[in-house]
């Protein structure tokens, strides 16, 4: 069965990667200053994902739209960041998006929806 689903898979997730990119929503603008606070604390975050998964491409392209520098770690191809993802986060799912406090304590946020919205609250106010 493998054999079957895996290039329909493949096609898919090629065709949800095309109109990802043809539709992408335009980035928030924002000064220099608040950009550069922004990424200070973005740098804190990592975002475990698959390439062609569609949960992970609507919070790609939350990202994006917030324009937000946030590092992207393929859970899938990556083993590093698939044990990581498992041992530290708790399960093999993406996306998660790995926040670091300033304490140095960690959340490990997991489903697409929870994410977005977590950061619409905090960066969607371009200033
Ligand atoms: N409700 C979740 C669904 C996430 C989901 O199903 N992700 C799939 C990839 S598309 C996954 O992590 N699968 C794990 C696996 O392939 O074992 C969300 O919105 O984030």
């Amino acid at each position: 069965m493998g054999i079957i689903f895996k290039p329909i898979r493949w096609i898919l997730g090629q065709i949800i990667i095309f109109i990802d990119w043809i539709t992408r929503p335009k980035p928030m603008q924002r000064s220099v200053d608040a950009q550069t606070k922004i990424d200070q604390q973005t740098k804190k975050m990592a975002l475990y994902h698959f390439k062609m998964c569609p949960f992970c491409v609507k919070t790609r392209r939350q990202i994006h739209r917030l324009a937000l520098n946030i590092e992207d770690r393929d859970a899938r191809n990556d083993p590093q960041w698939n044990k990581e993802l498992v041992s530290d986060g708790g399960k093999y799912q993406v996306p998660c998006l790995k926040i670091t406090a300033d304490d140095g304590s960690v959340e490990w946020l997991y489903e697409s929806t929870e994410i977005n919205q977590f950061l619409d609250e905090k960066f969607a106010v371009s200033n």
